[in-house]
């Protein structure tokens, strides 16, 4: 209950920050997109994950104007950077979307209108969607997808390779983009998992998907990844998500 207190507080007086983690290009290490992350940090609970806070907020319903806050604020800063030319006009964002979100009957004009009042082109949104939600796969979600694809923003399945759901949907629906889990960029050298990673990476490459592989963390990781062709890398190797200004400086240094 005082979680719950805590969150509708949180909403009126918007406590949240998006944090900013850079996603760079295996081959070149140019930051050609980021995640926005929410944070938050509640003056009587503490420092709360989202993990904890994001399934609360869903319950309750307030996953909808918190997800609309991070939208708006996550296109803004993102057109604010290629408006000052700390990014170029390729530079992506991506955002995480809830089931919750996903199911929103309001979602196409919320992305409308965020897009309209940022003046962000459309393109340089993405929206992250987990692996587990394509398993519901829905009459409903298939045109929510396509409606989201028709705005020209794209689609990326994050946490991929953990959903065990069929493959089938990545031929049917307009997904632009597959986010390598972490618990296999981590098992790289150990195992079987170098054959697991080069088979998700293929599979990717052979649908011409944008293949982003996550947490890498050691040069051996990245090594292997960029030997196998990954389009862009994410991970504290390069970075842990930043708040804003210190984002500004990581995209102000030469690469
Ligand atoms: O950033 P971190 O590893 O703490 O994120 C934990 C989880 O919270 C991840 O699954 C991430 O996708 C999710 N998350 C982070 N920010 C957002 C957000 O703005 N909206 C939603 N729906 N989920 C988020
Ligand atoms: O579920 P999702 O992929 O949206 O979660 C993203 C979260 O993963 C980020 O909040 C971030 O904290 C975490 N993350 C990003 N890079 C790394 C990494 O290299 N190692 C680990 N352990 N976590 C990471
Ligand atoms: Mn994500
Ligand atoms: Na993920």
């Amino acid at each position: 209950l005082a979680l719950e207190n805590a969150l509708r507080i949180a909403v009126k007086k918007n406590e949240f920050q998006l944090y900013f983690q850079p996603k760079v290009h295996a081959k070149t290490h140019q930051v050609l997109g980021t995640e926005a992350l929410i944070r938050w940090a509640s003056p009587s609970e503490g420092f709360l994950s989202p993990d904890v806070f994001i399934p609360k907020a869903e319950e309750m319903g307030l996953i909808h104007p918190i997800g609309t806050w991070v939208l708006e604020q996550g296109t803004k800063m993102l057109k604010e950077w290629q408006d000052k030319g700390y990014v170029n006009e390729r530079h992506t964002i991506a955002i995480n979307l809830s089931m919750r979100q996903l199911m929103h009957k309001d979602l196409i004009d919320i992305i409308s209108n965020v897009l309209k009042k940022s003046k962000l082109a459309p393109e340089c949104l993405e929206l992250e969607i987990t692996e587990s939600i394509m398993m519901v796969n829905s009459v409903q979600t298939i045109s929510i997808l396509n409606a989201i694809s028709e705005l020209g923003v794209k689609i990326a399945i994050d946490d991929f390779g953990t959903g065990y759901s069929s493959l089938s949907y990545l031929r049917l629906l307009p997904i632009h983009t597959i986010k390598v889990d972490r618990s296999f960029v981590q098992v790289i050298g150990i195992d079987n998992g170098d054959a697991i990673v080069k088979t998700i990476i293929s599979l990717g490459n052979n649908l011409g998907l944008t293949i982003v592989a996550e947490g890498a963390e050691s040069p051996e990781q990245v090594t292997f990844l960029t030997e196998n062709n990954v389009d862009l890398i994410q991970g504290f190797y390069f970075s842990k998500p930043l708040p804003l200004e210190e984002y500004i400086k990581y995209l102000k240094v030469d690469r």
